[in-house]
C-alpha cells in the first residue's frame, strides 16, 4: 500500500508549511499510487480547487441566489461565503491551524454548513459524527484522531448535548476547545467565532479535506479521509446524473453530514449548480411534506424505512408534493415491491443510489426502463470507477453470478486512516476496496446487491456492528454469554436481535426477558453511553449459544430461529 507523502497533504505557501500540519498526521492516510493520481488528474477528474475555493467561486456565480433554507432563516451564496470567511478566522484565532482534528456533531442547520465550510478552508480536518452519536462513539473519535475541537448544539427537546460534552472532556486529554451552537454555558459558544478574514492558508485540493465515519465492522471506529479533489469529483458527476440545474431545490431529510445528503449529489451537488438547499429538522412526514410543499421541493432522498412512511402518510396529509420530481432511496436495499409504488403515490420519479462513505456510488439513470429503476441498484457515476465480482478466494465469479463486491476508482479511498491493520483486511494489495457487500451484475452492467459478508446489521440504513453491541451486552452483571444478529423487520428492512445467555437461571421461562428486564438492559447500554439506533430491538434468552463444527458461534442458525 503506497502511503501519502504527507507533503502532498500539506498547503504549498513556504512560511505555513512551518506550522501546518502536525506531523503525527504523516503518513497516517493511505492513498493513490502516483501513477494513478497523475492519470485521475490527467483525464480531469481531480482538479486543482479546494472545497473552501470552490464555495468562494460558486459565490461569485450565483451571490444573491437562495443558497440554504433553515426554518425561516435563508442564506444566499454570498452570506454563506462571507460567514464561512469570518467563522474560519474565529477557529483561527482559537488557535486552530490546517491539520488539526475536529469533531463536528450538528443537526441539519446553517451551522452544519458554515462550519463544515469554515474548517476545511482553514485546513482543519472535520471528522462528521451524527446528531445521535453518543459518549461512545463521540470519545472513539476524539481518541482515535486525536481530535482536539468538538463542535455540537446545545440541546435537542430530549437530550443536552453539554452535557455529554462534559463527560467527554475529563475522558479526553486531546479535547482542548468545546464549541457550542446556541446555549454554550461555560463553553465557547459559536457565535463569537467571528473576525475580519486576512488570508487563509494555500492548501493542497489533494489533500484530505475531512473523515467520514464508516459503520466498522468492529467496535473500532473507521475514519475516512476524503480529498477536496476526489470528493468534489464525485459531487460534481452526481449533480450531473441527477440532473440538477439551478432551478433545482433539495431537501436534506436525513442528516446532513452522512455521505447519501451531502455528496449522493445532496446538498453539495445542489450548491454545485446554484440550486437551493432546504434543511429539514426531522425527516418525518409532517415536516418534510411541509417544506416541499412551502419551498417547491424537486428531490430528496430517504432510505428504505422512511420511504415505507411517506408512503403510509401521503393519504392523510394535504399536501401539495407536485413539486416533488425525484425521490431518490438508498442506504438500503429497496424492495421492488415498494419501489413499484413510489411512483403511483407520490407522483415522482425514483432513482435508487447504493453508495459508501468510503466512495463508490452507483446510481439508476433517469431514463432507465421501469425493469432496471425498481430491480437494481444502479450502476457507478464514474468510467473510471472498476469493479469485480469475486467469490472468496479473490477470483472474478461467472458472469451474473453473486460475488464479494471490490473497488477502486477516482474517489475511492485506499484505507482508513490510522488503521493499518484493518487496511490489510478491507483492501486488496492493488488497492480495491473490499465492501463486504454481496452483488451481482446484470448483463446491462447494473449491480443488483444480494447481501453482505460483512458482520454488520443495517438497520434503517444505519450500519450497526454485531462485535459492538456484544461487547457492551457482556458487561451487563447477569449476562454469561451473547450474540448479536440482524433479524428481519418490515419497517427497519433488519432490526437488531440480542441472543442472551445468563449467569443465573431465571425461575420461569428462560426464553424470554420480561418488560422490566428489558428496561434494564435498554437503559444500561444507553447509560454507557451508546447511540440509540444501536440498542437491540429484540433480547432472546438461551441456556447456551449453538455452535458450528468449526466452533464458531453459529449465527445463521440464530438468524433462522427468528424466522420460524
Ligand atoms: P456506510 O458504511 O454507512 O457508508 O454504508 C455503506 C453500505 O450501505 C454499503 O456498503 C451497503 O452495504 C449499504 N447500502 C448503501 N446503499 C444501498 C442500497 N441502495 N441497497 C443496498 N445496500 C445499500
Ligand atoms: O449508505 C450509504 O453510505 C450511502 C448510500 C447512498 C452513501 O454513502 C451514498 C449514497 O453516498
Amino acid at each position: 500500500m503506497i502511503r501519502a507523502d504527507l507533503s502532498s497533504n500539506l498547503p504549498r505557501s513556504p512560511e505555513l508549511q512551518a506550522i501546518l500540519p502536525s506531523p503525527d498526521l504523516r503518513g497516517d492516510c493511505p492513498s493513490w499510487p502516483p501513477d494513478v493520481a497523475e492519470d485521475y488528474r490527467q483525464r480531469g477528474y481531480w482538479q486543482r480547487q479546494t472545497l473552501g475555493e470552490w464555495l468562494a467561486h460558486q459565490s461569485q456565480c450565483f451571490g444573491t441566489s437562495t443558497a440554504l433554507v433553515d426554518r425561516d432563516r435563508r442564506w444566499s451564496y454570498a452570506d454563506l461565503d462571507r460567514r464561512v470567511d469570518r467563522l474560519a478566522t474565529g477557529f483561527q484565532s482559537l488557535g486552530l491551524m490546517a491539520g488539526d482534528r475536529v469533531v463536528v456533531q450538528l443537526p441539519n442547520s446553517l451551522e452544519f454548513f458554515a462550519v463544515f465550510f469554515a474548517l476545511t478552508r482553514l485546513g482543519a480536518l472535520p471528522i462528521l459524527a451524527l446528531p445521535a452519536h453518543r459518549q461512545i462513539e463521540i470519545q472513539s473519535f476524539i481518541e482515535h484522531a486525536e481530535a482536539i475541537a468538538y463542535v455540537l448544539p446545545d440541546r435537542t427537546w430530549n437530550f443536552d448535548y453539554r452535557q455529554l460534552a462534559r463527560t467527554i472532556q475529563t475522558q479526553c486529554p486531546s479535547l482542548q476547545h468545546v464549541i457550542v451552537v446556541g446555549e454554550a454555558q461555560e463553553f465557547c459558544p459559536l457565535d463569537r467565532l467571528d473576525g475580519d478574514p486576512k488570508p487563509f492558508p494555500d492548501l493542497d485540493p489533494e489533500a484530505v479535506a475531512f473523515f467520514q465515519l464508516s459503520g466498522g465492522s468492529t467496535g473500532v471506529p473507521k475514519l475516512i479521509p476524503r480529498t477536496h479533489a476526489d470528493y468534489l469529483y464525485s459531487v460534481r458527476v452526481s449533480a450531473e446524473i441527477c440532473r440538477l440545474t439551478p432551478d433545482s431545490t433539495y431537501l436534506v431529510a436525513l442528516p446532513a453530514s452522512h455521505n447519501f445528503p451531502l455528496s449522493s449529489p445532496g446538498s453539495l451537488g445542489t450548491l454545485a449548480v446554484g440550486g437551493k438547499v432546504v434543511l429539514a429538522r426531522h425527516p418525518n412526514p409532517d415536516e418534510a411534506f411541509a417544506l416541499i410543499e412551502q419551498e417547491r421541493v424537486t428531490i430528496t432522498a430517504l432510505v428504505p424505512p422512511l420511504v415505507l412512511a411517506w408512503l403510509e402518510a401521503v393519504e392523510t396529509r394535504d399536501r401539495d408534493l407536485s413539486s416533488l420530481q425525484v425521490l431518490q432511496v438508498g442506504g438500503a436495499k429497496l424492495t421492488p415491491e415498494v419501489a413499484g409504488r413510489i411512483t403511483p403515490t407520490l407522483g415522482c420519479q425514483l432513482q435508487q443510489v447504493f453508495g459508501m462513505g468510503e466512495g463508490l456510488v452507483c446510481y439508476t439513470r433517469l431514463d432507465d426502463d421501469e425493469e432496471t429503476i425498481h430491480t437494481t441498484q444502479g450502476r457507478p457515476l464514474s468510467s473510471a470507477d472498476e469493479i469485480r465480482v469475486v467469490d472468496d478466494d479473490d477470483r472474478p465469479v461467472a458472469s451474473g453470478e453473486v460475488g464479494h463486491l471490490l473497488t477502486r476508482g477516482p474517489y475511492t479511498i485506499r484505507g482508513y486512516y490510522r488503521a493499518p491493520e484493518q487496511n490489510r483486511r478491507d483492501f486488496t494489495i492493488d488497492g480495491f476496496y473490499r465492501t463486504g457487500d454481496r452483488v451481482c451484475l446484470t448483463p446491462s452492467g447494473n449491480l443488483i446487491v444480494e447481501g453482505r459478508a460483512k458482520e454488520l446489521i443495517n438497520r434503517a440504513g444505519e450500519k450497526v456492528s454485531a462485535e459492538e453491541v456484544e461487547s457492551h451486552l457482556l458487561a451487563y452483571p447477569d449476562i454469561y454469554n451473547v450474540a448479536v444478529v440482524a433479524m428481519p423487520d418490515r419497517f427497519l428492512g433488519e432490526g437488531i436481535c440480542a441472543f442472551l445467555v445468563r449467569n443465573s437461571l431465571p425461575d420461569r421461562d428462560i426464553q424470554t426477558f420480561d418488560p422490566v428486564e428489558i428496561q434494564a438492559l435498554k437503559q444500561f447500554l444507553r447509560d454507557r453511553g451508546l447511540a440509540d439506533y444501536k440498542i437491540p430491538d429484540r433480547f432472546e434468552g438461551l441456556i447456551a449459544l449453538p455452535h458450528t463444527g468449526a466452533g464458531k458461534v453459529d449465527k445463521k442458525f440464530l438468524r433462522q430461529q427468528l424466522l420460524s
